[in-house]
């Protein structure tokens, strides 16, 4: 597929989106920025509430193509999540839908599947097939997008890469992250990947370096083209050092979702 010039990037003002604003455009993509929070410095952003479906579908209209970074990023009640992340995903792909854009890079999320024991020892990587086991309501939105894009691609022929993003930060700042980090520049490599690959229908993939210590398996995302560059390996000593290694008698050591299984952190908003 050749690649789409103009692509919405929603949830600009985030800390994904703000990494991807600066990324981006090194692989030829004009971007036009999303967010409910007022971007500074770009007269052409757009502040919108996913909420507003004529805004949304004004704010889709000309672009080639969409990465959905936009919503609540962790834990918050229910009621908040159906709003943002439920409500928010559907409206986005009803304006896709109306205005004929054919290709959206939903960023999902590990804790759509973060009750999936983690691989100890010998254990083989997670599948990407692995049954989904929300860990949170967030988790469970990201479940729900998944189906979404599943649907509007069988129903109304809208392709959609569903990355299953580990943690995408400057860097891993935990024993976990090593296993499950993306680096930013990977994570712009995976979008482009996601972007441009042919025939993708909907395509779940999970969105890692090529860390050391891996939990989970790359191949789909290999096959649309990515070929991750980073390894959180350098971390390992230092982070290992100051916090120690992962308790498997710890459950919230045990599942791929960390943390988010036991004790999630609660959106502050
Ligand atoms: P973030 O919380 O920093 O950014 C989310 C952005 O969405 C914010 O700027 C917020 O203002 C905007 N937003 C929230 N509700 C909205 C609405 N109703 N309408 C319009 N904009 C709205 O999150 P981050 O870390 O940048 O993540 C981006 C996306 O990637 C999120 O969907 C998150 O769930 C997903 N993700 C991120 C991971 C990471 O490691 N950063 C890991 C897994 C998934
Ligand atoms: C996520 O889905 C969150 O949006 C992000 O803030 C991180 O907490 C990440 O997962 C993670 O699991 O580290």
């Amino acid at each position: 597929m050749p690649a789409p010039s103009t692509v919405l990037l929603t949830g600009a003002a985030g800390g994904l989106g703000t990494l991807m604003q600066n990324l981006l455009p090194a692989f030829g993509y004009e971007l036009r920025l999303l967010d409910l929070r007022p971007i500074e410095g770009d007269p052409d952003a757009v502040t919108v509430d996913l909420a507003d479906k004529d805004a949304v579908r004004e704010a889709v209209r000309g672009v080639d193509a969409i990465i959905h970074l936009a919503g609540i990023s962790l834990e918050a009640p229910f009621e908040k999540i159906l709003q943002a992340n439920i409500v928010g995903t559907y409206n986005l792909y009803e304006a896709a839908r109306e205005e004929g854009i054919t290709r959206i890079v939903f960023a999902s999320s590990n804790h759509a599947v973060g009750f999936t024991p983690r691989p100890q020892g010998d254990d083989p990587l997670i599948p990407v097939d692995t049954p989904r086991r929300p860990d949170t309501f967030y988790g469970l939105s990201k479940s729900f997008g998944e189906d979404l894009a599943q649907f509007y691609w069988d129903k109304h022929g809208i392709e959609t890469v569903s990355v299953r993003i580990g943690s995408c930060f400057p860097e891993p700042t935990s024993v976990r992250m090593l296993s499950v980090w993306m680096s930013p520049a990977d994570g712009a490599r995976l979008f482009h990947a996601a972007l441009t690959a042919e025939g993708v229908g909907h395509t779940v993939v999970h969105g890692s370096s090529a860390n050391t210590r891996l939990w989970w398996d790359l191949t789909s995302a290999r096959a649309l083209g990515y070929e991750p560059q980073d390894d959180s390996e350098p971390w390992a000593e230092k982070l290992i050092a100051e916090q120690g290694e992962l308790d498997p008698d710890n459950e919230a050591h045990a599942y791929l979702g960390g943390h988010f299984v036991t004790d999630p952190p609660i959106w502050p908003y």
